[in-house]
């Protein structure tokens, strides 16, 4: 096995949530119905108290599935708030793998055994990507690609990066690699924890592979990408810029 890695035998699939009711019962079937070969799935969501209840939701399931677990977080409310803390918890877990992935279907689960093939082949980071031959993005206006499209070419060119897909937040990472970024001193409060997370593991030259995947557009409950936190992003790819040049990319602070 490359570098000497551990085989991965347990899997951690993280689910940030935020009033995802109507996706989590499904997801969290299709997820524990993945199939590797001496691996076992795992499902980790970690809710904000969503007001429609998804926590409890998840927490009544985890009484009876042993491969189910909530992370239910009171506090400090944020798609990347909630990420860093999953991933913090997976690593506490003994998981070999962590995936992170959203509630709404848009990352289909059947990819993630491949991925974690692609770990087991040598990739610290496996990346979902739309960019990469055989990729698509499904379902969504045109207006919206254009605006994922250019927002990829800004952040690559920003932070030199040279991925095809940098706003995928469907990845897997070794557990190793989650170690190598100090991942518990991630300082998004929001989905630019994504970009964050990348251009940390470009910068520790981590090995990053994108396998193409069919992004489909959320069926059921709401998007809670406001155009704030678009802007948050563009706003948060400068301050990583600034970070790396100031010294302090890998404190909280
Ligand atoms: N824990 C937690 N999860 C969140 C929060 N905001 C969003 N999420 C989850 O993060 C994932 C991505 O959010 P989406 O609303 O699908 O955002 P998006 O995929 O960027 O936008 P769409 O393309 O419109 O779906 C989903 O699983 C959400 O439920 C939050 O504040 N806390
Ligand atoms: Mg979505």
């Amino acid at each position: 096995m490359p570098g000497g890695e551990r085989k991965i035998r347990r899997v951690i699939i993280t689910v940030p949530t935020w009033n995802e009711s109507l996706n989590i019962q499904l997801l969290t079937d299709a997820l524990l119905a993945l199939n590797g070969k001496d691996i076992v799935y795992e499902v980790l969501v970690a809710d904000d108290h969503s007001p429609d209840g998804t926590w409890k939701l998840v927490e009544d399931r985890a009484k009876t599935d042993r491969r189910v677990h909530l992370l239910h977080r009171t506090e400090d409310r944020g798609r990347g708030r909630a990420g860093r803390d999953a991933f913090v918890k997976a690593l506490a877990m003994g998981a070999d793998a962590a995936v992170e992935m959203d509630a709404d279907f848009s990352h289909p689960p059947r990819y993630i055994p491949i991925m974690i093939q692609k770990l087991e082949d040598g990739a610290d980071l496996v990346l979902g990507s739309r960019g990469v031959e055989g990729g698509r993005d499904l379902g969504r206006p045109f207006l919206r690609r254009m605006i994922t499209k250019l927002a990829n070419l800004y952040i690559r060119v920003m932070l030199g990066l040279n991925v095809r897909d940098c706003n995928s937040g469907f990845r897997a990472w070794r557990a190793s690699a989650l170690r190598a970024v100090s991942v518990e001193n991630t300082f998004s409060q929001g989905p630019a924890i994504v970009q964050e997370l990348l251009f940390k593991a470009r910068r520790r030259k981590l090995n990053i592979t994108e396998i193409p995947i069919e992004f489909v557009e959320r069926e059921r409950g709401e998007s809670s990408l406001t155009f704030g936190k678009l802007m948050q992003g563009y706003v948060m790819v400068l301050r990583l810029r600034w970070r790396s040049l100031a010294g302090t990319l890998w404190t909280r602070q």
